[in-house]
Order: structure tokens, then sequence, then C-alpha cells
């Protein structure tokens, strides 16, 4: 039936006010997004609870202990991804068939964690520690939406190195969303989870500068990665995308410092975010196949460079340059 497209107001914890797409009367049901819908566990491990409803079209108070407010922004993350991915890359929702996913906050009792699954086609949010912090940030939402992405498309398995490519590939679309996104309260940038406190003591969950920096994660491939947690084997591929987008050496951008080493020493010349994020999305639906390893996965991205850019292009040896960077060479 159609619902009717209604422009509420959200009062998220991350990003500040926006605006998200409901239905009349109102729900947290974004008609012109795959009909998306956010639901409210309210504590509950299964099945959907219940859909946000609401008298009025404001949604949350921008405090954890408001129940709408991380309704709010998981409604809010999954629309920008969504835009992000049709606007960006001319695909329409996870399946590229134009149906919405769905997202379920309030999972569990002080979860720590936020999960993409394929078997509800939905994606769902932990409260965080003491139920303060939802894991319901830009990136968090980017990245798990991605896992979706990721297995419609080049299905990389979740261990060894293709694992750790996997959730790469969330990482990386996690970063490009939030630069699309460009919120005043969330601005781009190369961390992942710097908002929702996940250590405690308010720094990010990972850095794609310099993926060591979080003490777990790897700078560079080397032989045995494949045997490592995925999220660490991912630093590697967080590492050359962020080499390939913003180059070696030290900058600051939006106010946040970062430093790139290479692994060869030899400096890398980036090439922008915007043809980053093209060459990796190219790699992952046309090149990239189940079972890509790191060296699968600098062919991959050598030929979606070569075809969007030309064998001869600035953008193809920067793509060969980064993966010497991270000790992936030819
Ligand atoms: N939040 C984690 C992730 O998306 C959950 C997991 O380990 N699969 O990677
Ligand atoms: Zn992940």
């Amino acid at each position: 039936e159609w619902q009717g497209i209604e422009t509420g107001i959200g009062n998220t914890m991350y990003s500040g006010q926006v605006t998200l797409g409901t239905a009349p009367s109102y729900s947290l049901t974004d008609t012109t997004r795959g009909n998306h819908k956010t639901y409210n566990l309210n504590g509950g491990t299964s099945g959907t609870g219940t859909l946000f409803t609401n008298t009025t079209d404001t949604w949350g108070n921008g405090l954890a202990s408001n129940k709408e407010t991380a309704g709010a922004d998981a409604h809010y993350g999954a629309a920008l991804t969504w835009d992000y991915y049709k606007n960006v890359h001319g695909r329409s929702g996870i399946r590229g068939d134009g149906v919405g996913a769905y997202s379920r906050v309030h999972y569990g009792n002080a979860y720590v964690n936020a999960f993409w699954d394929d078997s509800c086609f939905c994606m769902t949010y932990g409260d965080g520690t003491s139920n303060t912090h939802p894991l319901t940030s830009i990136d968090v939402a980017a990245h798990e939406m991605t896992h979706g992405v990721t297995s419609n498309t080049a299905g990389l398995i979740y261990s060894g190195e293709s694992g750790g490519l996997n959730e790469a590939t969330s990482d990386i679309m996690a970063a490009a969303v939030e630069f699309y996104a460009n919120n005043a309260n969330d601005k781009g940038d190369y961390l992942v989870g710097e908002k929702i406190d996940i250590r405690g003591n308010g720094t990010p969950l990972r850095y794609m500068d310099k993926p060591s920096k979080d003490g777990s994660s790897k700078d560079s491939w080397y032989s045995g990665i494949g045997n490592i947690d995925v999220h660490y084997s991912s630093g590697p591929a967080n590492h050359f995308f962020y080499l390939l987008s913003e180059g070696s050496g030290a900058k600051t951008i939006n106010g946040v410092s970062y430093d790139s080493p290479t692994s060869d020493g030899l400096p890398v010349t980036g090439i922008g975010i915007d043809k980053a994020r093209l060459i990796w999305f190219k790699a992952l639906t046309t090149k990239f196949s189940s079972s890509t390893n790191y060296a699968g996965a600098r062919t991959g991205a050598i030929a979606a460079a070569t075809d969007l850019y030309g064998a001869s292009s600035p953008e193809v040896a920067a793509v060969q340059d980064a993966f010497a960077a991270i000790n992936v060479g030819a």
C-alpha cells in the first residue's frame, strides 16, 4: 500500500538535528529509500520488536536515555548510506534492486557491538557500555550496511585474507559515507568508531592512516596475516585506501591529524577519496571474488583503475604505489 512521504526531524546523539524519511502519522519508515524501517528491540535479541511510531514527527532528544534517539541515529545512518550508494555508485540499495533493509536498535543489554545479518537482511545495534553509547554513529551504520553490499557482490569469505578485505571494505565505505554526509557534528575522517567511545577513553576503534595505532591491526601485508582476526587483517587494506586517497606523510583533514607511513619507505601521492572510492567499488563489484586475497585485491584494483582512468593514468600508478606501500607487490 502507498504509505505517503513525510520528512521528520531527528534529534540524534551523534549527528545533531537531521531530517528523517518517515511515513504518516508517524513511523520510522523511509518510503523514498526502499521502505527502510527502524525497529525498537527494547532489550530483546530476536525478531523485530516494534516499529518506531510517534504522534509527532520529531524523534529523539539527543540523549541515549530517550529510546527514540538511537532510532533516529540508525535511521539517518541508513539513509545516508542508501544515498551514498545511489548517488555516488549508481547502486539502488544493498542488493541493487531498490529494496531497503531494516535496522534494529536497543539489542540486548549494554551490548557493545553492531552487526549485519544476511538472513534477516538487517542491521542491529547494541546500546554500548552501560547502555550510554548506542553503536549508531554514521560510520558504524555504513560499515554494517556495507557488509550487506559485499555479501551481495564479491561475497568475500569472512576468514583469512578475504575476511580482512571484507572488513576493510566496510571501513573504507564507512569513511566514504562520512565524507559524503559532511555532517557538521561528524565530519569525514579516516577513523572508525570515533563517536561511540567503545574503548571508554575517547579513542577510535580503528585508524586507517596507521592501523597499528589501535595496538592490534597491521599496517602492512605479511605471509600469515590471514591467520589473525579479520578486524586486524583489514589493516593493510584500510591503510592502502588512506594512502590512495590522501598520500603518505603528515596531513590534517577536518581537524584530525594523520601521519601515514609506507612499508617500502617510498612516498605515495594521493588521488583523492572521490576517485579512490570509485576504484574500490568497481573492484569489489566487478573484479573481486569470494576468495580474493591481498595479491588478488591488487590485481583487481589495478584492473578497476585501468577501466576507469586508463592503463597509463596517474590513478593506476597511485594504486600500484599504495599497494607497494603495504608490502603487496607485483
Ligand atoms: N561489528 C562487527 C563487524 O561488523 C561484528 C562482527 O564482528 N561481525 O565487523
Ligand atoms: Zn565488520
